[in-house]
């Protein structure tokens, strides 16, 4: 089923919330500039459904607006991991939090990383909408892109090998991320130090 056609009048509720949050994230990135991108997406009809009757709920738009917190998802996509906590601290400002998911303190076993918020908003038209905002660095973005390929690919035959060669990239990438980190502060020290000779 098409999104429109699933959401009904509901869509203009949560094209509402989505685009209170982009603002807000539009704010951020001007004043802080750690915003390297960012974007949204309404849930899928079909991952609404699969979710809802996982947890053992009617598929349909009504129980998904109560029931689901990620129906409005928003990434957006750092330069640095400082610049996520420091995003979320302001996003903080700006929204009533629910959750935080740091699988960036807390790798997911496959080595997924990244910094998951469940926030609401009030809308003009008088409702509160819950949206998933997910912080991730830029090499924690084309890991995820790459590793989701995965799940909709029928069949790998060599699958083991392809999820241990994945998990090596994720920690070798959080090995980079930090690495570009200190040599950040470095770069924001340095500037601020008189050399002599
Ligand atoms: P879509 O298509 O965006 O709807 P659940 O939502 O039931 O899986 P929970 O605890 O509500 O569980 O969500 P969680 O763990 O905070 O993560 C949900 C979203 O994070 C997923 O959305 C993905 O976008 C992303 N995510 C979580 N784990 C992984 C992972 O191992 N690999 C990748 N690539 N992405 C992940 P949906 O609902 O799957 O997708």
């Amino acid at each position: 089923m098409d999104t429109t056609d699933f959401y009904g009048p509901h869509r203009l509720v949560l094209e509402e919330a989505t685009q209170i949050v982009l603002d807000i994230c539009q704010q951020i990135k001007q004043e802080k500039n750690c915003i390297e991108h960012m974007n949204s997406r309404l849930k899928a009809p079909a991952s609404v459904e699969k979710k809802l009757l996982k947890q053992g709920y009617p598929p349909t738009v009504e129980v998904a607006m109560t029931h689901l917190t990620d129906l409005v998802g928003i990434r957006l996509v750092c330069r640095f991991i400082n610049d996520i906590y420091t995003v979320s601290q302001m996003l903080q400002d700006h929204c009533t939090v629910v959750t935080i998911k740091d699988y960036i303190a807390n790798p997911k076993p496959n080595g997924y990383r990244s910094y998951h918020m469940i926030v609401t908003v009030p809308t003009p038209s008088g409702h509160t909408v819950a949206v998933e905002v997910q912080l991730r660095t830029i090499s924690q973005d084309a890991w995820a892109c790459l590793e989701h390929q995965i799940k909709y690919k029928k069949e790998i035959h060599a699958e083991k090998l392809v999820r241990e060669e994945l998990k090596r990239c994720a920690d070798d990438l959080a090995s980079t991320d930090l690495c570009m980190q200190t040599i950040r502060e470095f770069i924001d020290m340095d500037s601020h130090i008189v050399w002599d000779g």
